[in-house]
């Protein structure tokens, strides 16, 4: 099912005639990034973006957003999950659509840039084409996925995961977060109805799926390169830990007596940091995200600690690697400290591979466009991991300032922006044609 990336229908030199109005894409980006309760940070211009899934600041976002596509012309449809797709109808259609798209959730005190440009950017390469004249014959879809982050739920691309059928909707549906609300729950307070297993879409359904986002990493800014041409997207896992001891007052319990969970909670991330650094491969990450102390107090011997672990590599078995040195040290430490430690999978994914013709197609259009650009690993993850579950994919990297993602200074420049939606423009003309 190769991508169509027949370009008999324009000359290389037609490329040069998507005039992309960057600026119109960065004011946008400011006004989405309104839609946050925004921390000052006291920096000019950095402003520190929250928008989880299902807020007041989604939502308001969501029908901002929706005004957007009517004006561009798009018919707009949402999926039980809140996933919401904006669409061109080609001169066909029924044939499998060509799909662009990304998230517009944030985690709390993040930046503006991550996921958005690729909602917006994706909506201004349509624009452009447009106002070029162009005419697919095969439809062009912008979607935005519901709760790219894990932050409310605990688990990362909820919508896209869906979509792809790699979870299982009563599974999702059953989800709860911090206030115990489960997703069924939000969702139809949110307004999105009908069963989750809706969401799922045909094998046939995209063509071909290209996604733009910034980097989330240094290279392409340090080697002076425009565009990065993702290959891989790197394989995320994420467990639950949770770590019993018992407690106790800080003054009266002997040092000999206790089972501090805290203290056994901080071997096991010293273990996951010494593991991944152990693992032979610069591709191995792992971090402890969160940390969750019970009772809390200063004067009181924590008796239980839960931790989230996110791990990833290019390669699994290499994760898994690092997930058997956590088991062993866990193992050990439930002898040694007397504690109790239970681990619970949130996910382990494999990774995504690319299409060798969507990447040629990317090339080509930077060469029209005279763009620099080299093929990349995303060490990130993004809802493109589960859309190359159903078809073909790859994605579009644009540099951001000093690689920083997932803080209030993330950055890109509207040259980056302009140069990233050029390509992504020209690359759906090509696979629509
Ligand atoms: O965590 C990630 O890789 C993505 O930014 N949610
Ligand atoms: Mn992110
Ligand atoms: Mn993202």
């Amino acid at each position: 099912m190769a991508p169509n990336t027949q370009r008999d229908r324009h000359t290389d030199t037609q490329a040069t005639d998507l005039q992309v109005d960057a600026q119109r894409l960065l004011s946008e980006l400011q006004q989405l990034a309104g839609f946050t309760h925004c921390e000052q940070t006291g920096q000019p211009e950095v402003c520190a973006v929250t928008r989880i899934v299902f807020s007041d600041d989604d939502m308001q976002a969501r029908t901002w957003l929706k005004g957007l596509y009517a004006e561009a012309g798009l018919s707009v449809r949402e999926d039980a999950v809140g996933n919401t797709f904006a669409r061109w109808e080609g001169a066909e259609p029924g044939a499998g659509a060509v799909g662009t798209g990304s998230h517009t959730d944030a985690i709390p005190h993040a930046g503006m840039y991550d996921g958005t440009v690729g909602v917006l950017g994706g909506l201004v390469a349509i624009r452009t084409l447009k106002r070029s004249g162009w005419t697919p014959r095969r439809s062009i879809e912008l979607v935005m996925f519901t709760s790219e982050e894990p932050t409310r739920f605990g688990i990362g691309c909820l919508g896209s995961r869906l979509m792809s059928g790699t979870l299982d909707p009563a599974k999702a549906d059953a989800l709860t977060d911090s206030d115990e609300k489960t997703l069924a729950e939000n969702r139809v307070s949110a307004g999105f109805h009908g069963e989750l297993s809706g969401v799922r879409l045909p094998s046939s359904h995209y063509q071909s799926w290209v996604e733009l986002h910034i980097e989330q990493g240094p290279l392409l800014e340090r080697d002076g390169i425009d565009i990065g041409v993702v290959t891989d997207i790197a394989a995320p896992a994420s467990y639950r830990i949770r770590i019993e001891g018992f407690g106790g007052h800080a003054g009266a319990l002997l040092m000999p007596d206790r089972r501090d969970a805290l203290c056994a909670a901080s071997e096991v991330i010293l273990t996951v940091e010494r593991a991944a650094l152990a693992s032979g491969s610069i591709d191995t990450v792992a971090t402890v995200g969160t940390v969750a102390v019970h009772p809390g107090a200063v004067n009181s011997v924590p008796s239980r600690v839960d931790l989230q672990l996110d791990i990833r590599d290019t390669e699994p078995d290499r994760r898994e690697t690092v997930m058997l040195a956590v088991r062993e040290t866990i193992h050990e430490l439930q002898a040694r400290r007397g504690v109790r430690i239970h681990m619970d999978e949130v996910n382990a994914d494999l990774p995504a591979h690319s299409d060798a013709a969507i990447v040629e197609a990317i090339e080509a259009a930077c060469a029209r466009e005279g763009l620099s650009h080299r093929r990349m690993v995303s060490r990130a993850y993004h809802d493109t991991l589960f859309l190359s579950r159903i078809a073909p994919t790859a994605m579009i990297f644009i540099p951001c300032r000093n690689g920083v993602s997932h803080r209030p200074d993330e950055f890109a420049t509207v040259e980056a922006m302009q140069n990233g939606v050029a390509v992504l423009a020209d690359t759906l003309r090509m696979l629509s044609a």
